[in-house]
């Protein structure tokens, strides 16, 4: 990533996004800096990564249909009904095509950050989480738990969200999107196999 690229970027996500939304993201990329730094892993593109996420989260839902539509992104049932769900999508493509993102893992990252998706690299989990948890957000249960999680034990924190998160949808009795159960059900899993594991 060009310094001057992201600068160009941040230029045209202030003008894109309202304030709170742009707050948003740029908490978003200064939590994932944080968690690249923790985890090892390359800060600049954990960055790029982060500004990008909610790029098109400016969109209303018949317009995230709409440019779906036109640029030929699949749209699930569950996305039909909630429209919203697809600015994770749409915004992966704006990256790519829109913004001159190259990097698969950047564009994974957006891609997956707000179901998840069962085996996570890295990076997906460190946008999934950075979403989560920036400074911004005040309104999780256990936020403050889940932040000091997120840098001791990076898939346990992935599990506290999605864990509460499915809660917060029964409650408010919205649909569920597969995705988001079977990468909640994937990380349990793997949790307690490592478990299994330590103890023998
Ligand atoms: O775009 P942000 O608000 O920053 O965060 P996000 O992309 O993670 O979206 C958050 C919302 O997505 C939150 O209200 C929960 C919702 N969400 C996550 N998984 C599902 C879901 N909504 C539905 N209907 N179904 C899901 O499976
Ligand atoms: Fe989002
Ligand atoms: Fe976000």
């Amino acid at each position: 990533m060009k310094e001057n690229n992201s600068k160009l970027i941040q230029k045209e996500l202030y003008l894109k996004l309202d304030k709170k939304r742009y707050k948003h993201t740029m908490g978003v990329a200064y939590t994932a800096a944080a968690l690249a730094m923790c985890y090892g892993f390359s800060v600049e593109k954990a960055q790029m990564a982060g500004l990008l996420h909610d790029c098109a989260k400016c969109y209303s839902a018949s317009k995230l249909l709409e440019k779906c539509d036109k640029f030929n992104i699949t749209v699930t049932d569950t996305e039909r009904g909630n429209p919203y769900l697809l600015h994770a999508k749409l915004g992966a493509f704006l990256a790519m095509h829109k913004y001159g993102v190259k990097d698969t893992e950047i564009i994974s990252a957006i891609l997956h950050h707000t179901t998840g998706k069962p085996d996570m690299s890295l990076l997906d989990k460190i946008i999934f989480v950075a979403d989560y948890i920036e400074p911004g957000r005040s309104k999780a249960p256990r936020l403050a738990q889940i932040r000091q999680m997120a840098f001791s034990d990076l898939d346990r924190a992935v599990i506290m969200i999605l864990a509460d998160t499915l809660e917060y949808l029964r409650q408010e009795e919205q649909v569920i999107d597969s995705m988001t159960e079977k990468t909640y059900e994937y990380y349990l899993e793997a949790m307690k196999e490592q478990q299994e594991g330590g103890i023998a």
